[in-house]
């Protein structure tokens, strides 16, 4: 650090903080890049020598990386902790899927931020924090957005996607077709400040890879293993690790992007991972992996890369977490606190918010910088442990001293009761503070802005009556099948928030001896009948690319039919779907509706 201040010597003759950005200097660019359910152990960086990731390996040897930074257990709420600098709970975050995931709409972005300091913005890959405009990233202060707003998704091979809410046929493997989509932003936006951040969707499941990637592993023996082998899926594992590799690849490409544009100097890339493994393998013997609130589920590599301001093999290892990540971005790129002044021009929020993080920059600075002790805390499903950096107190009020047992494997509750209590008074009051901010949800579906003219309803925030039956009980890439009578009903419970006239479009599959079949939508008092004679009766798919077989539901290639236009007043009202008349023993199946507004 002495060598890398005395590089950096200010005018004035005094050393300059290398990492001070001048307020009304033009900032550093951004890149964040996220990884969904790698685990810290899916690194050869880690001591995991069942796969190599030479690109994330140097990337953290470039820069700082720290060594206890923590996430949340499962994907959304760890997202809306990086996007606010704040705990879930208050963001509003509860679940995962069917409108749980979404970040209230009184919170302030990242984005919103670095937009709002004139920043070009883009998302790109698995948004996960709500779906319907303003909870779409383009309403969360992302210029751009493509790829999917779900929590996951049934195909990575050309799958639907879409790009500002317009749909649109993906290119390619997914992780592939998004470092395409980000090198593109990168070569766009290259004379500008810009903020990317890219949101891998793998190695989450459905375990998709190509056999590029898939076939080195796949013969592959696995001298790493899980703490607890007889546990371990060894195909699971394989074609994780062969996504991971697939990451570290599609992760230096990015990089040397900026090395092409001569960029990579004035640009910060963060790279971390948004929980715990998703499957017993490897990671480094922490107990626990996506889901547990333990040391595992929640551990991630955090790597902060700007060339000639943070000197290469930089470690940090006080506790950290994403709630920090949102406070030291703006403090690096020299952006106005937003503790200092107003909220940002042009932010969707009605006040600014304090963080629950707290920037990391004085330890970027000085690793060995005197550090506030502080208490880190993971939720997930209403258990809580918190994180000293001595100490984590589990869920079940068990207490490790994470220095000598890293594994959790000896509870010293015991033998030091004073900590075991006051960490355990620790956790009682975050619960009583966040809990009860997420004890109920009663947002509705939000359709029609000014601003943006897309709205979709996917079966995934619909209930359904009757004999309508979900694809899968995991809602995210779901459909409703099975729908036997005039009975049956779909609906989403809707707040109108531009009244207008809307065309309305039906996502569906349809079996040739069901057709024609007259469908009524409804919203209050204004209705609309479509009758479909076109079937449409694809494969259901994805199994042919899965190697190992999924939890989650099945695709189809549902075809779109317009069922017309409907004028919907403003307010909050339920949109309904029923069949009105039916031919064979099933109605349709349904994906979704997308609603366009088409005028006043
Ligand atoms: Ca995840």
């Amino acid at each position: 650090m002495l060598a890398m201040l005395a590089a950096t010597v200010a005018p004035s003759g005094e050393a300059a903080d290398p990492l001070a950005t001048a307020p009304g200097s033009s900032g550093p660019n951004v890149v964040v890049i996220l990884t969904d359910d790698q685990g810290w152990g899916d690194l050869s960086l880690h001591g995991n020598h069942n796969l190599r990731t030479p690109r994330l390996d140097a990337l953290a040897e470039s820069g700082a990386e720290f060594e206890h930074f923590f996430v949340s257990p499962v994907c959304a709420p760890t997202r809306a902790e990086f996007l606010t600098g704040r705990y879930h709970p208050r963001c509003g975050v509860r679940g995962v899927t069917q409108g749980a995931e979404r970040m209230n709409l009184d919170e302030v972005t990242i984005a919103d931020r670095f937009r709002a300091a004139g920043y070009a913005t883009a998302a790109v890959g698995k948004w996960h924090n709500g779906m319907q405009y303003p909870y779409h990233p383009c309403g969360r202060g992302f210029e751009s957005f493509y790829g999917f707003c779900s929590g996951h998704w049934g195909d990575y091979f050309s799958p639907p996607l879409e790009h500002n809410g317009q749909p649109v046929r993906g290119n390619g493997y997914l992780t592939d077709d998004f470092t395409n989509h980000a090198i593109q932003f990168v070569h766009e936006h290259a004379a500008e400040p810009f903020f990317l951040y890219v949101a891998y969707n793998t190695p989450h499941s459905p375990m998709q890879v190509p056999d590029k990637w898939y076939y080195p592993l796949a013969k592959s023996k696995l001298p790493q293993r899980h703490r607890d082998p007889k546990l371990e899926d060894e195909a699971h594992t394989r074609a994780a690790l062969a996504m991971c590799e697939n990451i570290d690849w599609n992760v230096g490409r990015l990089l040397d992007q900026l090395d092409a544009l001569n960029l990579a100097e004035q640009t910060i890339v963060l790279f971390f991972c948004d929980n715990g493994p998703n499957g017993y393998r490897f990671n480094g013997g922490m107990k626990g992996h996506k889901g547990s609130t333990d040391e595992g589920g929640v551990r991630s590599p955090l790597f902060i890369r700007w060339p000639g301001r943070i000197p290469p093999g930089t470690r940090i290892e006080p506790i950290t977490a994403a709630i920090d990540l949102a406070p030291t971005l703006i403090e690096l790129a020299g952006l106005e606190t937003p503790a200092s002044g107003e909220r940002p021009a042009g932010a969707t929020a009605a006040a600014h918010v304090p963080f629950d993080g707290q920037s990391l920059v004085p330890l970027l600075q000085d690793p060995a910088a005197n550090w506030p002790q502080r208490k880190l805390f993971s939720h997930w499903g209403g258990r809580v442990s918190v994180r000293t950096d001595k100490y984590r107190l589990d869920h079940e009020g068990q207490l490790f001293d994470m220095q000598r047992d890293p594994g959790q494997r000896r509870n010293v509750a015991q033998a030091h009761p004073q900590i075991a209590a006051d960490l355990m008074s620790a956790v009682a009051q975050w619960k009583g503070t966040m809990l009860p901010l997420i004890a109920t949800d009663d947002r509705p579906l939000t359709l029609g802005s000014a601003q943006f003219a897309f709205t979709e309803l996917p079966a995934r925030d619909a209930t359904a009556r009757g004999s309508i039956r979900r694809s899968n009980r995991h809602a995210n890439c779901s459909y409703f099948t099975h729908w036997t009578s005039l009975d049956d009903s779909i609906q989403w419970d809707v707040d109108v928030r531009l009244a207008g006239t809307y065309l309305v479009d039906l996502q569906y599959a349809c079996r040739d001896e069901d057709v024609p079949v007259v469908l009524r939508i409804s919203c209050g008092e204004q209705s609309l009948d479509a009758r479909i004679d076109a079937s449409h009766d694809p494969p259901l798919r994805g199994h042919e690319n899965d190697r190992v077989k999924r939890v989650e539901s099945y695709v189809k290639d549902f075809a779109t039919h317009s069922l017309g236009t409907l004028r919907l007043p403003a307010g909050r009202r339920p949109v309904v779907l029923q069949a009105v008349e039916m031919t064979g023993g099933r109605a349709v199946e349904v994906r979704g509706l997308r609603w366009t507004r088409v005028g006043n």
